[in-house]
């Protein structure tokens, strides 16, 4: 039998850039993603991987379904790795200027030096999560530019560039971000496993089921 299947996998994630990377750096390797707007509960750890990991684990529970989550902190030399997974509370509460001035007095670009680190796992329903890690090494820049991405994105210069991330298309973003990095190693995995694990667990209930719902897609198109 020609009909091959149309790979796709289900993202949760509350924030809709993190989504638009996602799915551009899928594409690449030919997986299409559909968007959970939940996110799975976020443990405290100082590791992207763990917090990775369980919201994963807690989230394809809840939606009933295989899914990837993602889980990006910054990292900053100067400051011990802070804020480190404790990026998002602190991007709302002190923001990047605050970044900046905790970094005033620090003039060399080794002095500024910080690393995004991402993680994605991957999680069916009560199984165990498998999880593929990205990160990009770069210097906290001395002012805000750009407007392109998100986050902290105006003060992070990538290594070997000149520009912030936020001054670079999401295009170019999605070829060297920490999220292309991990999301990528997941897809090509995915990829090489045949596309959705679980389907292939799954009797043909079950598999009209996931059809039904949209997380299982057939044809005989060409991968996107
Ligand atoms: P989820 O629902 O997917 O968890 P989130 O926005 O809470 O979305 P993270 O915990 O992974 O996502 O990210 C924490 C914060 O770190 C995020 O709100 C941004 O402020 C910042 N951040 C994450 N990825 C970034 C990126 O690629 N560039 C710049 N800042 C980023």
């Amino acid at each position: 039998m020609n009909e091959k299947i149309d790979i796709t996998i289900s993202f949760a994630t509350s924030n809709s850039h993190k989504f638009r990377e996602v799915e551009l750096a899928l594409s690449r390797v030919g997986v299409g993603v559909r968007r959970l707007r939940g996110k799975g509960l976020e443990i405290q750890s100082d590791d992207v991987a763990e917090v990775a990991r369980f919201a994963s684990a807690d989230a394809s529970k809840k939606y009933g379904r295989p899914l990837i989550v993602e889980d990006t902190g910054l990292f900053i030399d100067a400051l011990g790795g802070f804020p480190g997974p404790y990026a998002s509370f602190v991007f709302r509460s002190i923001g990047s200027e605050a970044i900046l001035r905790l970094l005033g007095g620090k003039g060399k670009e080794e002095e500024r030096r910080a690393t995004f680190r991402s993680a994605v796992a991957y999680c069916e329903p009560a199984g165990v999560p498998t999880v593929f890690r990205g990160s990009i090494v770069g210097a906290i820049a001395k002012r805000a530019a750009g407007r392109g991405g998100f986050g902290f994105d105006p003060i992070f210069i990538p290594a070997g560039h000149r520009h912030t991330m936020a001054q670079l298309s999401i295009d170019e973003k999605c070829r060297i971000s920490h999220r292309a990095e991990a999301v990528t190693k997941f897809g090509e995995w995915y990829v090489r496993l045949g596309g959705n694990v679980y389907q292939q667990n799954l009797d043909d209930s079950q598999r009209a089921d996931g059809r039904r719902h949209g997380f299982i897609r057939t044809g005989t198109g060409s991968r996107t």
